[in-house]
């Protein structure tokens, strides 16, 4: 079958690459690798920070999509993200004998099993060994499971020991219950399900039970072999319990062995003579007529890079003609792929374009003096009133969501964990745990695909809010927005500029924090980990009855407002003195924009931002900031500014100027942002004064043109980093503003050329809906259920995994890291736009 594709292939095709596929190898990088295929042990593990990402183990990236993930030994038949993921106490690299060996631990059981992974001619082989018999509690449950990315199986067929089946486009096996007893600890103790008091959880069946398993005959980039020496091999459907499960492969352990207990060897078809299609990465928004155009083009290191490529116009009559012709430079290799450039700036007559390089022609563009005029319409519009808590939020038809949370929210009791990175500690304010702390029911923002207000992304939003506000004086009037009725319509214009009414409900939760608790709480979570993972109708998350101890779970008292399910949300208020700086800072920004919007709430900001301020730093100098608390704010330099500006008064500019100098020479790159925050409110000398750090700031700028093709701060951490490009880009938009003699317009298009689809993988835009020709089709939010966007959203984008691969899925919305779109993020972006737009004279 092989040879018949080979002879299959253009001529051209094949000299590109003559290599064939070959055996699978280990590679200086510590990785298997033959052409198509990379199979990578442990480079990622299972620490990414929410237990099981999906992202880690025994992985294959097949024909350049990661396809297979999550080998390893696990406690389940299809586990969740809560479920418990093995540490990985060592991995060994052995490249003479050509295996890698990894040991993994579950400390909650103290079991303790190796993985020996090693390679036979195309295939590898993961042997497993245990040292010590299983423990009995894990005979049964404990397993090797691999995983298969369902949108890259789903439709296409697979042959268990010969038997033809299909891969299922939606979850639809059988399931069996057991006793609660039986289950395998989930993390921390937390239970991911509600079992309706039954006392009994839920446990997938197999789709089919054999000893070889091929996936995907019907798809040579994707078909692989996976066959089990001795214990039966079983495939389960991941999602029957989670929508973002995968498919999953396993065999049980065997009891009461040691030594080698289990076999498997996995073949990935590899297409020989595959070569990666060109990534050619250009603006999918398009480009202003004068602005520098310039294409990265992702090659396969086994690709050649061509010499030409070609910009193409569309013409009115429909037709097509070449209008340049231009060289391709290379730039070098970045990580796993070779990059080229190919400059088309010469082409500046207004039209509909597209590029051509070899075989691969691009969607077409637009180069148009207002492509940047719409940019955050769709964020403005629709992201935004989306994610307003405790409101019911229509658009034409349909209601995305209503009012959540009308039970309001209880003191979280004290030394409580929580799933997501808090804690209570001792209570600190005048309620009992459980209690119902009043009035916090009330504005506010969802954080991000979940439905919390974290409060450190909500102050800043109300900050990115106010700073567009004040510096851009946004009049866009497309939301109606009813805090007396709870009801957001939108594009219903009310008479009100939009970013004013956000300003005031950001606001309205936060004020009601410091006044009811008496200062900023950590987070407004969930308190039980079944309904954090809500997909749908944020309103039915909790019952909106109080909850009662007294009565039974699932009752309902008898006047009907309080049930014995206890599905509140709770306050966690264990007080940050840093997080109470920031909130002082954003109160004094808050109170100006409000002050004639609404008189009352600005004068309650500005009281609250004054007391905080006092006792945050009264605080923080006695030594109880926290290390979460300095980290994440700029100690009180901003806030100092915010209350000069706020209140006139000379001592809050004195500290200010007292802290930002010293703040610059400690290091431009994050003090400069703040820095030329204040260029408005200073005097020329202050400007002058900035200048040397504008202008070492500019040799920063430059320099990232050497360090990655794209020529923008590329994050390699797990969230990927479209937040430090934007971050980057405004910053660029605000020092070329006021520093136009030493700073271009070229480093902010640059940053939106990013964002817009010239970056790696693919180049689809990474803001939801926006005015792109090809925006990126499914993102992380509240829907990724129903695989789809909420549009205006911007993904975190190009996830970086080790040791050289760049992803970002655009079939599967369910990895945050790549696609989940965040309240602060969002707001951030809409500065970047309106700062972009202001410094192209728009
Ligand atoms: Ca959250
Ligand atoms: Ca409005
Ligand atoms: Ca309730």
């Amino acid at each position: 079958m092989r040879k018949t594709v080979l002879f299959l292939l253009p001529l051209l095709f094949l000299a590109a690459c003559s290599r064939p596929a070959g055996d699978l190898r280990l590679n200086e990088l510590e990785y298997f690798e033959r052409q198509g295929v990379n199979v990578l042990v442990y480079s990622n593990t299972f620490s990414g920070g929410f237990n099981d990402e999906k992202n880690s183990g025994i992985e294959v990236i097949h024909h350049g999509v990661r396809t297979i993930q999550g080998g390893a030994i696990r406690l389940c038949n299809t586990p969740e993200q809560w479920d418990l993921v093995p540490q990985t106490t060592s991995r060994t690299v052995d490249p003479d004998a050509g295996t890698i060996e990894v040991a993994l631990r579950y400390p909650d059981y103290d079991f303790d099993s190796r993985l020996v992974v090693s390679t036979e001619g195309p295939a590898f082989r993961i042997d497993v060994y245990l040292d010590k018999p299983l423990p009995d509690a894990l005979v049964g449950e404990a397993g090797l499971n691999l995983e298969l990315l369902p949108s890259q199986y789903w439709h296409k067929a697979y042959l268990m020991d010969g038997k033809p089946e299909r891969f299922p486009r939606y979850s639809a096996s059988l399931t069996t219950t057991r006793p609660n007893e039986e289950k395998v600890r989930q993390f921390k103790g937390y239970r991911t399900y509600d079992d309706r008091g039954t006392g009994r959880f839920v446990d997938p069946l197999p789709l089919s039970v054999g000893h070889t398993l091929l996936a995907a005959p019907d798809d040579p980039e994707r078909m692989v072999k996976v066959c089990s020496e001795d214990a039966d091999l079983m495939l389960y459907d991941g999602r029957i319990l989670a929508q973002n499960g995968w498919f999953v492969l396993r065999s049980l352990l065997p009891a009461g062995k040691t030594g080698k207990v289990l076999s498997w060897t996995v073949e990935p078809n590899a297409v020989d003579g595959w070569v990666r299609e060109p990534n050619v990465g250009f603006s999918q928004v398009g480009y202003l007529p004068s602005q520098p155009k310039v294409a990265v083009i992702e090659l396969d290191k086994l690709d050649k890079p061509r010499a030409k490529a070609e910009v193409f116009r569309v013409r009115e009559d429909g037709g097509t003609e070449r209008v340049f012709s231009g060289p391709v430079k290379s730039w070098g290799d970045y990580f796993k792929y070779h990059y080229a450039k190919f400059d088309f700036s010469s082409v500046q007559e207004p039209g509909v374009y597209f590029l051509r390089y070899g075989d691969v022609r691009t969607n077409d563009f637009i180069i148009g003096e207002d492509v940047y005029d719409r940019i955050t319409d769709a964020t403005s519009d629709v992201w935004i009133p989306i994610h307003m808590n405790h409101m019911t939020v229509n658009e034409g038809y349909r209601i995305w969501h209503g009012e959540p949370f009308k039970e309001g929210y209880l003191q979280a009791p004290a030394h409580t964990d929580h799933f997501d990175l808090h804690s209570q500690g001792a209570i600190d304010t005048r309620y009992k745990g459980l209690e119902l702390i009043p009035g916090l029911n009330v504005g506010g923002f969802f954080d991000a695909g979940d439905f919390d207000i974290e409060t450190g992304s909500n102050i800043s939003v109300v900050q990115n809010l106010v700073s567009d506000w004040e510096r851009f004086k946004p009049m866009r009037d497309e939301t109606f927005v009813s805090e007396e009725q709870r009801y957001v319509d939108l594009h219903r214009p009310d008479g009100v500029p939009d970013v004013l009414q956000y300003i005031e409900h950001g606001t309205l939760n936060l004020v009601a924090q410091a006044e009811n608790i008496g200062h900023m709480a950590q987070t407004l979570s969930n308190s039980v980990l079944d309904n954090y993972h809500h997909l749908g109708d944020a309103a039915a998350i909790t019952d909106g009855l109080h909850y009662d101890p007294r009565l039974k779970p699932y009752q309902k008292s008898a006047d009907g407002r309080s049930s014995g399910t206890p599905d509140d949300m709770w306050a966690f208020t264990t007080r940050n003195p840093g997080l109470d700086l920031r909130a002082a800072t954003m109160f004094a920004a808050a109170s100006r924009a409000l002050a004639g919007h609404n008189d009352d709430l600005s004068r309650r900001a500005l009281k609250q931002s004054k007391r905080l301020m006092e006792e945050g730093t009264a605080l923080m100098s006695r030594g109880q900031g926290g290390a979460r608390g300095q980290a994440r704010g700029f100690g009180n330099m901003s806030t100092n500014l915010q209350l000069y500006v706020s209140t006139g008064e000379q001592h809050y500019l004195d500290d200010f100027v007292a802290q930002v100098w010293p703040a610059l020479d400690r290091n431009v790159n994050s003090s400069i942002s703040a820095a030329l925050d204040a260029v408005p409110y200073m005097d020329a000398s202050y400007r002058e004064r900035l200048r040397p750090y504008v202008e070492e700031y500019k040799h920063y700028l430059d320099t990232l043109e050497l360090q990655n093709p794209y020529g923008v701060p590329i994050g390699l951490g797990n969230w990927a980093g479209s937040g430090n490009v934007v971050s980057y880009g405004t910053t660029a938009a605000t020092a070329g503003k006021y520093f136009p003699d030493i700073i271009g317009p070229e480093y902010a298009l640059r940053a939106a050329g990013y964002l817009f689809g010239c970056h790696p993988y693919h180049n689809y835009s990474l803001v939801a809906a926006v005015g792109a020709a090809r925006p990126k089709e499914v993102f992380y939010g509240n829907n990724r259920a129903d695989f789809s966007f909420i549009p205006g959203n911007v993904a975190p984008g190009l996830l970086f995994r080790h040791p050289d691969h760049f992803e970002n899925y655009d079939d599967w919305p369910f990895l945050w890291g790549q696609n989940e779109g965040t309240i602060a993020g969002n707001t951030g972006y809409l500065i970047f736009g309106a700062a972009l737009q202001d410094l192209i004279g728009k």
